[in-house]
């Protein structure tokens, strides 16, 4: 290889270059929320879906989410407008559902998610753990019985996998159902589950003598109780419930036919775990976004916080993390959508964009000082909220063990 010289490149080279200087380029703004322009790479369908959402909200959750969070109360009054512009079960065809792609579906809880994690929460639940169930695993008669009005938001469902004695794994289930007849009958309790006593359908994992199942109990059903589970410091703006079965009989309609074993719940994660790891991309932008206005414009030693090195980096840093989020998401949804995503690639973006969102929110929640504590500002309910998102769907140690196992082919759980 020929010595480059230090006064500049070798002489061939400067003997064909054109001494005019080259026209400055004109470059577009670079939005500090989307610093590699994802945007950009979304279709013009996509970036229609991300605007709607963004419109609801800002009209809709930005002003009530805050005293919904203090009150510990799910604003259900959102229910039939987040229906209307169908987001739920918006990545399903047919039965009255929107049948969006992966990206438009990750883009919806990214700006559900922007707003609280809680709304986000309640819209993933819907959707990827109720009535993707329903549509991959159910009869043509639960569909048709079940979707068109969950669509709708008329009938709302909850999820029931984990149990008090450990989430992390689910196979060691304790509730169970045996066959009486042409019913079944249902025993045992669920925690910590999402919109459990407001749901209309609980989808319910049980053992069988035929391996993991699942049941649609309706609410009412004798023997059935879902009660809320009160003094929350996070997800306040959503309702978690402990769901309870003592004998309850559930006709064999009611039970999903098209699956059996683990396999079955895990898909359900796998489509919602999808959704959390775009979602939480907004919380951190919330997040950022915040932290902009605020550094720029409190005054500390003559000058405005945003002029110091220490926060310069740290503002750097949460839009490293969150661009670097982005690319993960995108990339994810592309191969969801091409048919190519596998358990461990969701379990990856899981992982790290629970991680990003909430050292985010954490940091930013630092650089407001003492306002930090306040709801007035948006990082503590953020930072709050994610400490159930990074632990729910597969805590980060699971999603690591589960990179570990896929890396190493040993199971480390
Ligand atoms: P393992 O032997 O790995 O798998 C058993 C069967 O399942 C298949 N499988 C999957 N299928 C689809 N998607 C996935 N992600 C899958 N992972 C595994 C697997 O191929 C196998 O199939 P087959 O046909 O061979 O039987 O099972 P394991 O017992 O070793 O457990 C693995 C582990 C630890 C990863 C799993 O148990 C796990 O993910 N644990 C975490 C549980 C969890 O995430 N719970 C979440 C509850 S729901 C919730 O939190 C909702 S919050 C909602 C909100 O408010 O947003
Ligand atoms: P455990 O499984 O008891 O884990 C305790 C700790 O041990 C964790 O730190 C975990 O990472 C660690 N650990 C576990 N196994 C290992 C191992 N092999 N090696 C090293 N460390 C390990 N569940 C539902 O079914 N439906 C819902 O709708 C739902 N909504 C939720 C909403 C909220 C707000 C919350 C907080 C939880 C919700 N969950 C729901 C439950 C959630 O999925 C579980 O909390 C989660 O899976 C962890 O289970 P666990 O709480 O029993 O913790």
């Amino acid at each position: 290889m020929r010595a480059r010289s230090p006064q500049g490149p070798p002489e061939e080279l400067n003997a064909v270059a054109d001494p005019t200087p080259a026209p400055a380029e004109e470059h577009p703004p670079i939005d500090p929320l989307d610093l590699y322009g994802v945007r950009g790479a979304l279709s013009e369908e996509e970036r229609q879906v991300q605007d709607a959402v963004a419109r609801l909200v800002d009209a809709e959750v930005l002003p009530l989410i805050q005293s919904a969070f203090e009150a510990h109360r799910f604003p259900r009054e959102l229910v039939p407008q987040l229906a209307q512009l169908g987001l739920l079960g918006s990545s399903i065809s047919g039965y009255d559902c929107a049948g969006l792609n992966a990206v438009s579906y990750g883009l919806i809880c990214q700006e559900l998610e922007r707003g609280d994690s809680g709304i986000r929460s309640f819209v993933s639940v819907q959707s990827s753990l109720c009535m993707f169930p329903i549509f991959a695993f159910g009869s043509e008669e639960q569909r048709r019985t079940y979707l068109p009005r969950m669509a709708r938001g008329e009938v709302i469902g909850c999820f029931g996998l984990t149990e008090p004695h450990g989430g992390s794994d689910p196979a060691n289930m304790k509730t169970h159902a045996r066959r009486r007849g042409g019913d079944w009958v249902l025993n045992g309790s669920k925690m910590w589950i999402t919109n459990g006593s407001i749901a209309d359908l609980a989808v319910v994992w049980a053992m069988t003598p035929e391996g993991i199942r699942g049941f649609l109990v309706e609410r009412g059903t004798p023997g059935f109780s879902a009660p809320e589970i009160e003094h929350k410091f996070s997800l306040r703006a959503s309702v978690t419930s402990a769901l309870f079965f003592d004998n309850v009989v559930v006709p064999d309609a009611r039970v999903l036919p098209g699956v059996s074993g683990l396999k079955g719940p895990l898909s359900c994660l796998t489509q919602a775990r999808f959704g959390i790891a775009w979602g939480v991309i907004g919380a951190a932008q919330a997040c950022l976004a915040q932290m902009l206005d605020y550094t720029a414009t409190r005054t500390l030693f003559g000058r405005p916080l945003a002029q110091n090195q220490t926060i310069q980096l740290r503002l750097a840093d949460m839009a490293r993390r969150i661009t670097t989020a982005q690319l993960l998401a995108l990339q994810l949804g592309r191969l969801k959508d091409a048919g190519q995503m596998q358990p461990a690639h969701v379990s990856l973006a899981k992982w790290n964009n629970c991680r990003m969102a909430l050292d985010v929110a954490r940091d930013a929640r630092d650089m407001l000082g003492g306002a930090g504590i306040s709801a007035e500002y948006v990082p503590i309910r953020h930072m709050l909220n994610l400490e159930s998102v990074i632990t729910y769907e597969g805590t980060e140690t699971i999603h690591q063990l589960t990179i570990g196992r896929q890396l190493t082919g040993l199971n480390a759980f």
